[in-house]
């Protein structure tokens, strides 16, 4: 055999044996082409930084149906937000605890200080502790003293004096104008108190056939809206009582109790409007109880977790991410009453 056919002969046996040992093993060679490109390459993007954003949020306490609803919202739109670290403390309604509560996130360093602040007063030192670590606080249901506004970023809440003029127009409606009123007030010092007592007693002053003849404080608490009422009850002014108006539902079903335990009839013989909006207080109305209640909204998890990831990708935030409310009486409270959500 002349050589060139040997050297031919000898390629063409090494290709069948190469065809032959790529059948056996079910490999068929890659393709010449680039090799498949493996799960993860040096060229995808670095896996995204999944470090949570960590927020610290001081609550205030317990001291209401409304309170209870907040501090819900608030957790459950944290442990079902994979992006959102919380930590949360209950100051038990001292505001000691809430200014160590902040000292503590602002040592562990959170990436964001809330907190509902429990009176208006009090906060320059720990907040200015705050701002010098370079942490932003927001606000949240309750604010502090004007003065102080350069020490957070955001209120998130309501309109409380709004909500104390639209309390006062509702009972100026129920007395037909003319009628002696008892206040029970929130808990002393705090916004929501210092404006809804304003937002009312400056819309009654427009009626000179209205008085407030006693106004006292029951600190937002049921227990204690009804030890006021008895008192009130008891005493000269309460011979003569046509309205009630509480800066919330849950001293307003307090004082039901208290004026039930006195023989007369709450949402009649004494008409009643509060503010918040439990579904209690829309259940009192139902039963002919009470007479009007002005929404306040609790339900500001969501508001909260939004405006903190917009801080920190570097949004301009607004001074005040005000909530939207309404006032319920009557057939409206009463349609409205199943869909209430707190
Ligand atoms: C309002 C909130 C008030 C509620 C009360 O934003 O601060 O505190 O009206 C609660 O029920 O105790």
């Amino acid at each position: 055999m002349k050589p060139q056919r040997k050297v031919l002969g000898s390629i063409l046996s090494a290709a069948v044996m190469l065809t032959l040992l790529a059948g056996c093993g079910g490999q068929t060679p890659a393709p010449a082409a680039a090799p498949a490109a493996p799960a993860t390459t040096k060229e995808a993007p670095a896996p995204t930084d999944n470090k949570k954003l960590v927020v610290g949020f001081s609550q205030i306490g317990a001291e209401s149906g409304w309170r209870g609803a907040e501090t819900a919202s608030i957790q459950e739109t944290a442990k079902n937000d994979p992006t959102i670290e919380l930590k949360f403390s209950d100051a038990q309604q001292k505001q000691e605890n809430q200014i160590k509560a902040i000292r503590t996130f602002i040592a562990q360093k959170v990436d964001v200080i809330a907190m509902a602040p429990v009176v208006e007063t009090g906060w320059e030192a720990v907040l200015t502790e705050a701002k010098n670590a370079k942490i932003p606080v927001i606000l949240v249901d309750r604010n502090i003293d004007k003065k102080n506004e350069d020490l957070y970023t955001t209120f998130i809440g309501s309109d409380f004096v709004l909500e104390g003029q639209n309390a006062a127009k509702a009972m100026v409606e129920h007395l037909g104008g003319k009628g002696n009123i008892v206040e029970l007030e929130g808990t002393v010092g705090a916004s929501a108190a210092v404006d809804r007592k304003k937002g009312f007693d400056d819309e009654i002053k427009k009626h000179p056939d209205i008085k407030i003849v006693k106004s006292q404080s029951g600190d937002f608490n049921r227990a204690t809206g009804k030890q006021v009422m008895e008192a009130i009850l008891k005493s000269p002014e309460g011979k003569n009582i046509q309205g009630v108006y509480a800066h919330n539902d849950d001293m307003a079903l307090g004082a039901i109790q208290a004026i039930e335990e006195a023989g007369k009839k709450p949402g009649s013989d004494i008409k009643i409007v509060s503010i918040d909006g439990i579904k209690e207080a829309f259940e009192a109305i139902k039963a002919g109880k009470l007479n009007t209640v002005v929404e306040c909204n609790p339900l500001l998890g969501p508001q909260l977790f939004q405006a903190a990831k917009d801080l920190k990708a570097g949004k301009q935030l607004d001074k005040w991410i005000k909530s939207n409310e309404e006032v319920f009486s009557g057939q409206k409270a009463i349609d409205a009453l199943p869909n209430r959500k707190y």
